[in-house]
This record gives structure tokens, sequence and C-alpha cells, in this order.
């Protein structure tokens, strides 16, 4: 079998999404999900002009020396662009086999370790009540597991907390990125209460999650850690930006709530000294800005070493195609921890047909040969490319922060 045509398909329904699709002379094609929220374009002209040309002729089952000339022989390795590109051909590719071969993904990663994947969602509220009826709303969707944001006292535009109506993160298309406020002092001061709220209203079994996205350091994270723990959080995630594996440390010296990093990662060494002096519970990273299934499938097998689960990450811009391909490893692999789950509007589950499934707060990828996601192009072309950027963070003073 040989590659003879690829596609990049840029999509806009609701959000904007990259695709890559891949033909054989056989006739089989294959998807990729290659989008990097606020940055699309820069991925899809580094398949276009520097990735397609090259894969033209090649042997489609040839996935692991794909991958490998793609990532040595480009020379410059790495970085979210590179690797959601590499990704994209990855996935692919693998879809193409799998459909060659007759089977959905899973089966050739070794089969299903389970039943079904458990997904968590997303709850957030400016303030309690309002969370409250959020966690309540996701709860009736099925989720038996949900992250929690919440407004913070002082602050009008906190990450991750919908304002009325508007999306919570990262889907609006604004022309300009938004600007959020940011105080350390004033969210650490205020999170443990409504955590707190949170466990008393809705009991101990519910588990919870918490993202703190960047924004501390390592001593405030080791502090936020250890207030949080009467709550009993199933973790918290990104804590730090942890490029500074070392600040871990310190943070796990000072808590046992369990941690989770890693949904900026794009390969095994951004989490070399945190897996293997165990700082974090959970490994974080999507197909989709990780390079695709083959080496986010060898990060869970070294991160299983040391009893590291996976939490692939999953908000809505990671497209079907990439979710489709998360839940496909999920199924397979031992060391399984949870899967992150936001759904998508209808109009990108038209664009993007899937064979996925998402029932009582778990989700199965189906049964259909590959992936098990089809794309329409018409309706994709009917949702043409929007400039959109994701929002960044400044301090009282001005000061840009982490976001
Ligand atoms: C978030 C993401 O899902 C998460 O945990 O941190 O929504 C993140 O903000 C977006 O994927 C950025 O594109
Ligand atoms: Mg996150």
């Amino acid at each position: 079998m040989k590659i003879v045509d690829a596609q990049v398909v840029v999509t806009s329904p609701g959000r904007n999404f990259v695709t890559l699709r891949i033909t054989t002379d056989e006739g089989l094609t294959g998807l990729g999900d290659a989008t990097l929220n606020g940055r699309e374009l820069a991925v899809s002209s580094y398949l276009v002009d520097h990735v397609v040309p090259l894969l033209i002729g090649r042997d489609p089952h040839r996935i692991e020396d794909t991958w490998q000339y793609l990532y040595r022989g480009a020379y410059w390795r790495r970085g979210p662009v590179t690797m959601a590109a590499i990704a994209a051909v990855d996935v692919a590719l693998w879809d193409i086999k799998a459909k060659a071969a007759g089977l959905p993904l899973y089966q050739l990663l070794g089969g299903a370790s389970r039943d079904r994947v458990r997904a968590y969602g997303h709850a957030s509220g400016r303030d309690i009540p309002e969370l409250f009826d959020s966690i309540r709303a996701r709860q009736a969707e099925g989720y038996q597991a949900i992250r929690v944001q919440t407004g913070v006292p002082g602050l009008t535009n906190v990450y991750g907390v919908r304002h009325g109506a508007a999306p919570a993160e990262g889907a609006d298309r604004h022309p300009r990125p938004v600007v959020e406020d940011w105080d350390t002092a004033a969210y650490l001061r205020h999170i443990p209460g409504v955590l707190e709220a949170v466990r008393n209203e809705f009991g101990p079994e519910l588990p919870l999650l918490h993202d703190a996205h960047h924004r501390l350091t390592p001593i405030q994270a080791a502090r936020l850690g250890a207030a949080l723990e009467p709550y009993d959080l199933f973790w918290l995630e990104d804590c730090t930006p942890a490029e500074n594996q070392e600040g871990l440390r310190l943070v796990r010296q000072h808590t046992r709530t369990p941690l989770a990093i890693g949904e900026v990662f794009n390969t095994v060494f951004d989490y070399q000294t945190l897996v293997n002096e165990q700082l974090i519970d959970y490994v974080r990273s999507a197909v989709t800005h990780f390079g695709g299934v083959t080496p986010l499938r060898k990060l869970f097998d070294y991160a299983a070493q040391y009893q590291i689960r996976s939490a692939v990450h999953g908000p809505e811009d990671i497209s079907p195609v990439g979710m489709a391909a998360a839940i496909h490893l999920d199924l397979a692999i031992h060391n399984f921890g949870i899967q992150e789950y936001s759904g998508h509007t209808a109009a990108t589950d038209e664009v993007f047909r899937h064979a996925y499934t998402f029932t009582d707060g778990h989700l199965h990828p189906g049964e259909e040969p590959g992936i098990g996601v089809e794309l329409d192009d018409a309706l994709a072309a009917a949702h043409p490319y929007e400039a959109a950027y994701l929002p960044v963070n400044r301090l009282a003073d001005g000061t840009v922060h982490d976001w």
C-alpha cells in the first residue's frame, strides 16, 4: 500500500479544528487531529508545506518509521507545532492500519483492558450557588467525576469560569486575546472554602478535580495542596508551570493531594524528573499534542513502572478525531486513570461523525474499523476558519502572569 494524497482541512463549527486526511492507493483513508488552539494555521502550514510532500509514496503501514523520520529527520525537534503535525500523521496512519485490518484501533493496541472509560466533566460558577448548579447539571448528563472551577472575589474574569452563557475557556472567537485578571493571594484564601462547601453538599464519594492552570509557585502550590487535603481531591492539576520539574519536589514534600500535570507537554523529556522521582500521579498529555498514539503509548508504559496513571487532556479544542484516538488508547492500556471529556457542539459532531459514545459518565470508542471518525467535507467547508486567540492573564498592576 502507498500514500497517494494527504489534505489538511481547517473547519470552525463553533471553534477551529485542523484535520489531516491521508489517502492510499487502495482507497483507504485515515484522519488525524492537528488542532493547536489559537495557533491552528501554523500547524496547517507545517503539514501542507513541509510534511505532506514527504508522505506521498510512503508505505502507510510503517508507522514507527514514519514517526522517527518526521521527528528525527526534521532535526528541529519537539515543540507544540511540530508535535501536533506529527501527531496528525501518526493517528491517520493508525486509522488506516486498523481499517486495513478491519478492526477498531484498540484491538491493535492489545485489546480492551476494561469495559469502558471513566470521564470527568467541567463544572464552574462565579460563586458557590452557581457552581452547585453547574455540578448538578454535569451529574444530570451522567458525569461521575467533576472538575470544579470557581470565580474569586475581587476578580472579574477568571480562567475556566463561565460568564453567563459564554463558553468557559478558549472557545470565544476573539480577534485579540481577552485579558483575564489574577491575584494568587485572593485565590489561595478563597478556594479551600469552595471545595469544603462542594464536598459538604455532594458528599464524600464524588471524585472532585481542580485545575490551578499553571498559576502558582512551588511553595504556593505546596500550601494549596495541603489546604485541600481534607476535601479529598481526585487531583490538583497544573499547580505550577512544571517546565521547572524540580519545583515539584517541594510541592510533593508538603502535600498528599494527588497531582496531575502535562497538558502543555509534548515529549517524554518534559516528564523525566516528574516520572523518575514519582513527583506526580497522573500524566495529562493529549494524543494531539504529544506526537500521536505511538509516543503517548510509550509515555504511559514508562509511567506505569512508577504507578503513575494516564489522564488524557480532552477539552473542546481536541477535535473528535483526537478524542477518538484517546479513547481507543484509554481502553487498551493497563494504567488508565481517567479521561477528560468536555463534549463538542452539535455542529462539531455533525462535521465529525463519530462512533465513540458517552453513557453514564463513561466513554467507549465503538467497534468501527479504525478510529471510527468520518469528516464531512461539505459541512466542514460550511464552517470556515475564524481567527481566535486564547486569553492572556495579568496581575492587578498589569504584569503578565501564567494562565
Ligand atoms: C484546560 C484546557 O482542559 C483543561 O484542563 O486546562 O481547557 C486548556 O485551557 C485548553 O485546552 C487550552 O487550549
Ligand atoms: Mg488543564
